[in-house]
């Protein structure tokens, strides 16, 4: 199942008021190499985009406040990590204290979804029950239908479909579940 659904994130500066709670949570971007991530957070967190690949190495940190309800907001810390590739696993030490993830893969390249599985281990592994939601980013470039992975987001950072509404929702799970 694919899932989109329409939400109202602010992308302006948020005043935030004396009496809201506003809760700080880490969270990663956790794939192969390549599929994205880098491009979703500069989507999510500065709306652009850039052709241009070059490669995440070690991690880059960045923020971004999403208000879930007049009351709450969650201060995202997010941990963009370096792709894995065939030789190099995602380095366990960045996921730890994570409140959450988004696992991303490309939709147009088969071996990064059969991956998710195992990137969703490793994460639960070192952060156990915590909410996982899944990209399959590069959503523009498909030409037939979209490959079946259930629960998956299908996204695009190029055009931004999907994006505000993948962040949103690990932001709500993750909302949710703090005391
Ligand atoms: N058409 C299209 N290209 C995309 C999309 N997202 C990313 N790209 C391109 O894919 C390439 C890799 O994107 P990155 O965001 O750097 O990928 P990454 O997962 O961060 O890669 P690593 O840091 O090496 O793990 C770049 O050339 C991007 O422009 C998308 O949604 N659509
Ligand atoms: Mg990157």
């Amino acid at each position: 199942m694919i899932r989109s659904r329409s939400v109202l994130i602010c992308c302006f500066p948020v005043f935030v008021q004396d009496k809201m709670k506003v809760l700080t949570q880490k969270i990663c971007l956790v794939g192969d190499f390549g599929v994205g991530k880098t491009s979703l957070i500069r989507r999510f967190v500065d709306r652009s985009f850039s052709d241009q690949y070059l490669a995440t190495v070690g991690v880059k940190i960045s923020r971004k406040l999403v208000n879930l309800t007049p009351d709450v907001a969650v201060q995202l810390v997010i941990w963009d990590l370096e792709g894995s590739t065939k030789f190099q696993a995602v380095n366990a030490t960045y996921l730890q204290g994570a409140a959450g993830a988004i696992i991303v893969a490309d939709a147009t390249r088969p071996d990064t979804i059969a991956h998710i599985a195992n990137h969703c281990q490793q994460f639960h592994r070192i952060n156990p029950a915590k909410p996982i939601v899944i990209a399959l980013n590069k959503h523009d470039l498909l030409t037939g239908n979209p490959p079946t992975v259930p629960q998956a987001y299908l996204t695009s950072a190029k055009t931004g479909y999907g994006v505000d509404e993948l962040f949103y929702e690990l932001s709500r799970q993750i909302g949710g579940e703090a005391p």
